[in-house]
């Protein structure tokens, strides 16, 4: 079997331009979403799905990652018209360009994680201070796991003596001056990841100094050399993963560790009887408190003539609160302008990322109450409520009263919700799964997952990560792609918008296995799920965009478990609607992991051939890990199935001979 059965993976010239000529922005093929945006036609309202079309067609430069701007000689935009053209004014190349835009996507998505977990840590150390008393430690069993694994001693201490010290040892990841790698990074990963990390000099010593460092080498005359500077960004995709660790860790410290949990979502969640409050961004700080204080504020609401309050999600703060609390889905990051055109939404609270600007003037044309909470996410002329976690119930409070205010100037004749909406169960943290699992196999539950593999009953795993792209149909290729996958037997995961575009369309449950899984896949959800009593879904919700390390720390222990690096075991990560600098960061940093990393819509790679060939060959190479950049959703099905089963193949090869000459198992991929 070649070591990429398609042989023209890398080869530029397969791939069509992502400019395009649309007409009719009624782009989803989700049904909610649909009914909205046909109203939104009638009535004459823009959104994102019209904005995008008004660009079209877009900047071909931009398209590609040949226009630099990294000085103000620029833009500098290359072009093979003429000889002088094919360079910038101080004469890099299109390979120094293409590299030099990616590693700032890169930094810019590992800034945007870090601060969450900056921001989660800080809260946590307030909490253990006794200056944030509205948190407190839900999860103690969790707090002296990740106390143990980052090597801080629990015996004889109370958990808030345990949980201060954790947070004092998250934010020295950030800040540390020493040479040593990130806690949360080192302990995290395969030893096999260690030395190439190592070896490859990709180490990285603390976050913030990660991401200064790669805007100082890709800032005009310094670094040009491509290689030098990918393997600087994948030095700083590795400080995304510390990040978003951190984040998922202290996360579940403070409101507990998701098991599964049944609810509902899509657009069809809104109740017009009830004040409707969505919560939008990621950080559950804020969201945690939002749910309390409704859940405290219930009878204000009915003395208003409602009967009761709502919360709902939106993007992954929604994801958060799913997750932990059973709260429903809204729906995913292309559906937040959507919600407020039902007219039935009083109040949308945000706090971080994903949220389009759009949403103020929006809310501007209905009776619905926007509120931002962060200071480095205000919008103008939005509700803005300064949220410090001394004093958040109280705060929280106050919003929900906006909200009970908004109610009674509803107005009636705008209404309307779609009836769309699909039962979901979600909350399969890794710790969930493992509960699950060790109902077949107490002393070793990841290994019910690898014999599985090396049974034939699973082709492998595959995590489902990133978001919504306007530039394609919303959900589609999320959809098409999962099912192609589950026919072939793959496990699924998913967090972020891409288990957003699963809840609504149904994927969350058992029916769906039913209706889409191959018989092996079938025979492992019910043989597993039986074993431990619950009846387990098509795909395993593990959480928002931050969660992915819960994946990605799932195929560790398989690897482990294997005896082998992360390269030989059969996990593929695959992000169809990628669009934020959040979702370039993750494949990176699960690249450098050693996995193969499907992305559905064309990243700005394209302008050089180079860039391009050690994005989607060379880096297997180094890392084991390649992107596969395929936007046609059943190619890029068949091409993650064929990474799969090329690395069955391999494990199996290897494994048979290690037994033959009772030899470890092979380290090379
Ligand atoms: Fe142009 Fe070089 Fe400045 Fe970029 S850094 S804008 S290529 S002169
Ligand atoms: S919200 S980063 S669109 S997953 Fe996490 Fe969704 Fe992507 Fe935002």
């Amino acid at each position: 079997m070649p070591r990429f059965r398609n042989v023209r993976l890398g080869d530029l010239k397969n791939q069509a331009t992502s400019r395009q000529k649309i007409t009719d922005p009624k782009r989803t093929s989700d049904a909610a979403c649909h009914e909205v945006l046909c109203m939104a036609e009638e009535q004459g309202a823009i959104t994102a799905f019209q904005r995008y079309v008004a660009q079209q067609p877009q900047c071909g430069f931009g398209l590609t990652g040949i226009c630099c701007r990294n000085c103000i000689q620029g833009p500098c935009r290359i072009s093979s018209k003429s000889e002088a053209n094919q360079k910038g004014i101080c004469g890099a190349s299109d390979y120094t360009i293409v590299a030099r835009n990616y590693a700032r996507l890169v930094a810019g998505g590992a800034a945007c994680h870090s601060q969450h977990g900056h921001h989660v840590a800080k809260t946590v150390l307030k909490m253990a201070e006794g200056k944030a008393p509205d948190y407190k430690v839900s999860d103690p069993n969790k707090l002296s796991a990740v106390a143990r694994q980052m090597g801080i001693e629990t015996e004889g201490k109370s958990d808030r003596e345990l949980v201060r010290e954790v947070a004092l040892a998250a934010l020295d990841d950030y800040h540390s001056f020493t040479d040593d790698p990130p806690k949360w990074l080192w302990n995290n990963i395969t030893e096999g990841r260690r030395k190439k990390f190592k070896h490859c000099d990709i180490l990285p010593t603390a976050v913030d100094r990660a991401v200064v460092e790669i805007m100082d080498q890709t800032t005009m005359g310094m670094d040009s050399d491509p290689v030098n500077i990918i393997f600087g960004a994948l030095k700083t995709s590795l400080v995304d993963f510390t990040g978003m660790h951190i984040t998922t860790d202290l996360s579940d410290i403070l409101f507990g560790t998701p098991r599964p949990i049944k609810t509902e979502a899509n657009l069809g969640v809104l109740d017009k009887e009830y004040v409707n409050i969505a919560v939008h961004g990621h950080n559950p700080t804020l969201s945690e408190m939002i749910v309390e204080a409704a859940e405290q504020l219930q009878a204000e609401a009915r003395s208003v003539g409602a009967k009761g309050i709502k919360v709902c999600g939106i993007c992954c703060t929604g994801n958060e609160l799913l997750m932990r609390q059973g709260v429903a889905l809204a729906g995913n990051q292309a559906s937040q302008e959507l919600a407020v055109l039902t007219g039935v939404l009083d109040a949308m609270v945000v706090d971080v990322q994903c949220i389009m600007p759009a949403l103020k003037p929006l809310s501007e044309c209905f009776h619905t109450r926007f509120i931002t909470t962060s200071e480095t996410a205000k919008i103008p002329s939005s509700y803005h409520f300064d949220f410090q976690e001394e004093r958040a119930l109280e705060t929280a409070k106050e919003m929900v009263r906006l909200a009970i205010s908004a109610f009674r100037e509803r107005d009636e004749k705008r209404v309307r919700i779609p009836s769309v909406k699909n039962e979901a169960i979600a909350g399969f943290s890794r710790e969930a799964i493992y509960e699950i699992l060790s109902a077949t196999n107490r002393e070793n539950p990841v290994r019910v997952i690898n014999d599985a593999i090396l049974s034939g009953e699973l082709l492998g795993v595959c995590l489902f990560a990133g978001c919504n792209n306007l530039r394609i149909m919303q959900d589609e290729s999320h959809v098409y792609i999962a099912t192609e996958l589950a026919k072939n037997n793959v496990l699924l995961l998913a967090t972020g918008c891409a288990a957003g575009a699963f809840a609504k369309s149904g994927l969350l449950t058992p029916a769906a296995v039913d209706a889409y899984a191959g018989e092996g896949l079938k025979s492992f959800l019910k043989r597993v799920g039986g074993a431990a009593g619950v009846e387990l879904p098509l795909v395993l919700h593990m959480g928002s965009c931050v969660d992915n390390t819960r994946a990605m720390d799932l195929c560790t222990d398989m690897a482990n478990d294997l005896g082998v690096d992360v390269p030989k075991v059969p996990f593929a990560a695959s992000a169809p609607e990628a669009m934020h600098e959040k979702a370039v960061s993750i494949g990176s940093w699960c690249v450098a992991m050693g996995l193969p990393v499907h992305v559905g819509v064309m990243p700005p790679l394209e302008g050089s051939q180079l860039v391009y060939g050690i994005a989607t060959q060379i880096a297997h190479d180094v890392y084991g890990g390649h992107f596969i950049l395929e936007q046609d959703p059943a190619e890029g099905a068949r091409k993650i199935i064929d990474a799969l089963e090329y690395r069955v193949w391999k494990l199996k090869i290897h494994r048979a001979a290690a037994e033959k000459y009772e030899t470890p198992v092979a380290v090379h991929w």
